[in-house]
């Protein structure tokens, strides 16, 4: 049997040179060299071309190549029962982390604004802020990471989640009920979400104005989590000082969208926590391997709750 790999935005040479590192990578194909479609039992899916996943009759695992797994979970066409993997680990949880630091850093710091003053030959010195609490929406495998990173950095840090947790230094909130409250003194509001019929735009209007005045956005989750026309008003109007984003509706970012040049808003190219190629192959190999044996998988998502 066969695994497929079909990988948008990804490169799957890389990917494949990776998994045939290892000597119990099984026969590889690249979409949409298929061969015999019969003899795939395994996908490995990024950003995969919606309607390909039901036309492989012995499909056996459908491994994505990154944490989030919106794109399988919404594509009508998704195969019932085939267990779905995600990539879960350490590597992508403390770049995360080190990514929410460093935004939070140049944001307090002025960096990229001296750099801005630099171009216009300004002597400008600022002071720092002192602003120092994070929320952070979204506490399962990278949020969590980031709490702690913070919190050790000197940061009074928040988490909001569906269920309670119990995080040394770091307050829970947990559930809609509880969202505002969880928001309203934070300085940073960090969404490391995955992206749900419950969690779409769930950055809006309600929110910024349920956080504290002059917060400041870091999205990092997925374009989707956020209301951009919301966003743009909050800058306008101050309840909102600014913001980062990693993650768009539409990637890349079009060349003609107002994000680009607003200049409360900075943009990185969804590179946050890239999908490290060493450690994902090993993983999926290993995933592989416990399918055939008939073992449980590791990371396999849970269709009913959609992360
Ligand atoms: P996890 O599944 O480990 O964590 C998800 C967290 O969100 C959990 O704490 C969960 O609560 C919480 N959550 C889910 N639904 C709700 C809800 N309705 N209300 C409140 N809390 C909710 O995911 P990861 O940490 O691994 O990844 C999170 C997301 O980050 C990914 O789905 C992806 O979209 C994004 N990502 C972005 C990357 C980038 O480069 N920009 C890289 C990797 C991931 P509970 O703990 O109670 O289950
Ligand atoms: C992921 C991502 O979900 O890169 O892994 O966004």
């Amino acid at each position: 049997m066969s695994i497929l790999i079909h990988l948008n935005q990804a490169d799957p040479l890389l990917l494949e040179s990776h998994l045939k590192a290892h000597s119990d990578c099984p026969d590889l194909r690249i979409w949409p060299d298929c061969g015999n479609m019969d003899d795939i039992d395994c996908i490995i899916v990024w950003k995969h071309d919606p309607g390909i996943l039901n036309q492989f009759a012995n499909l056996k695992l459908i491994a994505s190549y990154g944490a989030g797994v919106e794109n399988i979970l919404s594509d009508p066409d998704l195969p019932q029962g085939v267990p779905i993997t995600r990539f879960v680990d350490d590597t992508l949880a403390d770049q995360m982390a080190e990514y929410m630091l460093a935004v939070i850093l140049n944001h307090r710091l002025h960096i990229t604004y001296y750099r801005e003053l630099q171009a216009a030959s300004q002597w400008r010195p600022t002071e720092f802020s002192h602003a120092k609490n994070v929320t952070i929406l979204g506490m399962g495998e990278l949020g969590s990471v980031s709490a702690k990173l913070l919190n050790q950095n000197g940061y009074t840090v928040s988490g909001w989640s569906r269920s309670p947790k119990n995080i040394e230094d770091i307050t829970s909130y947990y559930g809609d009920d509880q969202l505002e409250d969880a928001v309203k003194n934070a300085d940073y509001i960090l969404c490391l979400l995955p992206l749900t019929p419950q969690t779409t735009n769930i950055l809006n209007k309600d929110l910024f104005k349920a956080a504290k005045l002059g917060a400041y956005l870091i999205n990092a989750g997925r374009g989707d989590h956020l209301n951009e026309d919301d966003l743009l008003e909050a800058l306008y109007n101050g309840q909102l000082s600014g913001a980062t984003l990693d993650v768009f509706k539409s990637e890349p970012l079009p060349s003609d969208h107002v994000f680009w040049r607003h200049p409360k808003i900075y943009i990185t190219p969804h590179i946050s926590s890239p999908t490290d190629k060493v450690q994902v192959a090993r993983q999926i190999l290993d995933n592989y391997a416990r399918m055939k044996k008939g073992e449980a998988l590791i990371n396999q998502v849970d269709p009913k709750r959609s992360y």
